[in-house]
């Protein structure tokens, strides 16, 4: 991948990679292989982790030729590549995935099967690349596992960094965060390319001089390091395509540490080098409200301007005319995260390739697009101007420059309006000098999308509101999707294999076929075997939970799971108050137990660890389970069940075994939202609020299927506008003030009451997310969850209708809007 260096002239360097036979005997004969060679052990001596390596590795070896076509032929074809910016890729364990795309899954069994070994064993081995923190980066691996399998030329550029999101623990029901050495026992999924490896600088200086008559800017940065890039495979379903997911480590340049080697100081030098390595150490936790924090800023910057130059400078061909950069590459900016690329590109297309200022801004407005993933303004990414200025300094400059110019452009259209300057500036000046990354984002790209038509049309609406007017054709929509091969294939083999009986196996790959299965909600034959399905992933649940933790999940309850991260927007808090009000209820005696229908209530949630009310949330979660599981009177009733370290390996159990989805923001602040249509997507009917991809799920699957509450985003607005008083809802329901009393009373704290005052408070005298103006209306729709669940077939027919109905929600389909509306990337056949 260096056209720099010679090319090798051996005819056996020029013969094609051929892959193993696919045959048992084939597998095992690489795999010994691999376990000899690689490992350096034999079967009889080998663990069960050289083992995973060595199958790893075999799969791996499968792939290679593919994967090595894949970019010759689209080198040829000179095809346009999405280069997918994304600071997160949240995976998910890759064994299992890749088995199933290269057709491997039997054959690997049987194979390992021969050698004694069972194959289950190796899977639990792997540690899943937990390099994300929820939707956003989930959706960046659904996204690139759509584009391969769509045969569409894409490389993921990201950070490979060397500790993924946290491995939560919990101690007395409290947070506790462990580092995630995700690599420590080997990682055989990815390739580093040091020889591949671009220089990246910091700091220092601009300065001016004369270029042959004309004035130029060269930067004078004063420190650098390397960015390594590892490449893993992203094969596509059954298509024999292999794409690329490029993760940037850093490392320190020789020149950094010789410099000071050289001035004789060790220690020094090997302080640098620590230094240097810190931007790809640690994924931040934060999500949806990033800290201003320098390191966050290197890091951008680090995988951005790494990922464009490898772009230019090794995926194109050497003597590549830049002015037609945008029939090659479109550069999609997973958030803000990756903005820094815009004045990246253009500092390389002016400074180094000598580009004047017009045509390099015109290429660079052709090049991107960008995706905004919230609503919240505290998660609207701003870079102090200070900071921005001393690290990038040559990059501040060029953002004044894109600013001037486009604030010129707004006077033209609008006149000389002081206040509509201001709000559209990209450099803010309340409550400090700062650049807002969104606005930067929205004027260099070529498309601004929004997750899903709600939270599209709030940005043109609200948040965005003046750059549509500007720009009305800019602004589109892409429902957000995720991939039926991993949410459902491997996560759901049972409904997998129902589906096919029924459907035939073409459903993978276009999942609106889901629709053929309508008809079936009507056959009493078939309702009994999805409901065998749903009963079957219960048990699985149980055993996995059981082994995991040592906890028992009831096949006969129903399966009320929220899995999401601790945020207080989505509202936990309300889910909360719904289990105490029914546990109340049964513990004073005002209604039988044998009245309420048993429930086992199941969270899964991170909290950011510097965000004190999640975490006191997630505190409550585990107080209020506690003594709910350990009350008799309660008993074979209620349940609460709080896994900790909720990630990709979990959900694929939770999901599939759940009877009811809580999807239970405020509207208006769930940009999408991706875990509703995974639930929907395997037969768990939903209880949610008409916000984020909820709006698109309940019109599909219709108002019978789905059981809606609470606020409109209007009413919302409405109700902000006259004065929200929380307490006046509290007053007003006594069911509500029974559940708050309660938690007030120290009846889940031992006694003290101090513990959750905090939580208690924040509801009854701020309450930004009211939770409690929609208490009444949430318990009345949990209310006709009993009702409706108490008929078990007419429920599993709104199951049925639910998956039929929820095809829309592939990435497939999210990345055929995207490649419609924005890319304009055909595949290549
Ligand atoms: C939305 N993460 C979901 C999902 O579009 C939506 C922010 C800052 C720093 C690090 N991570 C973040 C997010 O903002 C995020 O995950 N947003 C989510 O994106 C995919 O479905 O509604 O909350």
């Amino acid at each position: 991948v260096n056209p720099g260096a010679a090319r090798p002239t051996h005819p056996l360097a020029l013969a094609p990679v051929v892959s193993p036979p696919s045959s048992v005997d084939g597998f095992v004969k690489q795999f010994l292989t691999n376990l000899n060679f690689d490992q350096g052990v034999s079967l009889s001596e080998s663990d069960a982790n050289d083992q995973y390596l060595a199958l790893a590795g075999t799969v791996r070896d499968y792939l290679m030729a593919r994967w090595l076509e894949d970019q010759a032929r689209q080198n040829e074809q000179q095809s346009k590549t999405v280069c997918y910016l994304s600071a997160e890729y949240l995976l998910g364990r890759q064994l299992d995935n890749n088995l199933l795309a290269a057709r491997l899954t039997d054959i690997a069994t049987d194979a390992l099967a021969q050698c004694g070994i069972d194959i289950n064993d190796l899977r639990e081995l792997e540690v899943e690349p937990g390099l994300g923190n929820g939707g956003l980066g989930r959706l960046a691996a659904c996204f690139i596992d759509s584009l391969a399998t769509m045969s569409v030329p894409n490389i993921g550029y990201g950070i490979r960094y060397e500790y993924g999101i946290f491995r939560q623990t919990f101690v007395d029901g409290e947070q506790v965060e462990q580092p995630d050495a995700w690599l420590r026992m080997g990682s055989p999924w990815d390739f580093p390319h040091p020889e591949a490896a671009q220089t990246i600088s910091f700091g220092g200086r601009t300065e001016t001089y004369d270029d042959n008559g004309t004035e130029r800017t060269r930067w004078i940065p004063d420190w650098s390091v390397l960015a390594v890039p590892y490449n893993m495979m992203v094969p596509g379903y059954h298509n024999g395509r292999v794409n690329t997911l490029r993760l940037w480590r850093a490392v320190a340049t020789n020149a950094f540490d010789l410099r000071i080697f050289n001035s004789g100081d060790y220690e020094e030098s090997v302080r640098a080098q620590t230094f240097a390595e810190n931007i790809s150490k640690v994924l931040y936790p934060e999500d949806s409200t990033p800290q201003g924090k320098e390191l966050r800023l290197q890091q951008q910057y680090f995988f951005v301007s790494a990922s464009i130059r490898d772009f230019i400078d090794t995926v194109l061909p050497a003597d590549y005319d830049l002015t037609k950069l945008p029939d090659r590459v479109i550069f999609q900016l997973n958030d803000t995260h990756p903005v820094i690329g815009v004045p990246e590109l253009m500092r390389v297309l002016i400074d180094e390739k000598g580009m004047e200022w017009d045509d390099a801004w015109a290429i660079t407005q052709q090049c991107f697009a960008y995706t905004c993933h919230t609503l919240l303004p505290e998660a609207l990414e701003v870079w102090p101007v200070d900071l921005l200025g001393r690290l990038l300094p040559r990059h501040l400059e060029i953002i004044y420059r894109i600013n001037e110019e486009f604030l010129e452009e707004v006077r033209e259209r609008f006149g000389d309006d002081m206040l509509r300057i201001r709000n559209m500036s990209i450099i803010g000046e309340h409550p400090y000098r700062s650049v807002r990354m969104a606005y930067l984002a929205t004027v260099a790209g070529a498309k601004v999308n929004g997750v899903a038509e709600l939270h599209s049309q709030l940005l043109r609406d609200k948040v965005l509101h003046d750059f549509a007017e500007m720009y009305p054709d800019k602004f589109t929509n892409v429902t957000n999707g995720i991939t039926p091969r991993r949410f459902i294939r491997l996560a759901n083999p049972s409904l997998a294999e129902l589906i096919t009986e029924a459907l035939g196996a073409g459903w993978t790959i276009d999942l609106e076929r889901l629709r053929g299965l309508e008809a079936l909600a009507e056959d009493p034959e078939f309702r009994e075997r999805f409901g065998a399905v749903k009963a079957a992933n219960k048990r699985r649940l149980n055993e996995v939970l059981f082994q995991r933790d040592g906890v028992h999940v009831d096949e006969t309850h129903m399966l009320d799971v929220m899995v999401k991260r601790l945020h207080e927007y989505k509202r936990q808090m309300l889910k909360v108050l719904h289990i105490v009000t029914l546990y109340d209820g049964i513990a004073s005696g005002r209604v039988a137990a044998a009245d309420v229908t048993p429930r086992t209530f199941i969270f899964g949630a991170k909290a950011a660890p510097g965000y004190a009310m999640a975490k006191r949330i997630i505190h409550l979660i585990n107080a209020v389970g506690s003594v709910v599981n350990n009350d008799p009177r309660v008993e074979g009733r209620l349940k609460v069940i709080f896994p900790p370290n909720y990630n990709v390996t979990l959900a694929e159990k939770v999901i599939p075994a759940a009877d009811l989805s809580e999807q239970i923001s405020l509207a208006g602040k769930e940009a999408s939202g991706t875990g509703n249509m995974k639930f929907a997507l395997n037969g768990a009917l939903t209880i949610g609020t008409d916000d984020g991809a909820n709006v698109e799920i309940r019109q599909l699957v219709g108002d019978d299927n789905f059981f809606l509450f609470g606020m409109t985003e209007p009413e919302v607005e409405v109700l902000w506008a006259q004065g929200y008083t929380p307490a006046d809802f509290y007053q007003a329901h006594a069911g509500l003030r029974g559940a708050l009393d309660l938690i007030s009373s120290g009846a889940f704290s031992e006694g003290d009451r101090s513990v959750f005052e905090p939580v208690v408070s924040n509801l009854l005298y701020d309450d930004r997310f009211m939770v409690l103006a929609d208490y009444a209306s949430y318990i009345a729709a949990q209310e006709r969850v009993d009702a409706a669940y108490a008929d078990q077939d007419a429920w599993t027919k709104s199951a049925i209708l639910n998956v039929a109905r929820s095809g829309f929600f592939s990435s497939d389909r999210s990345m055929r809007d995207y490649i419609d509306r924005i890319w304009h990337t055909p595949p290549v056949l």
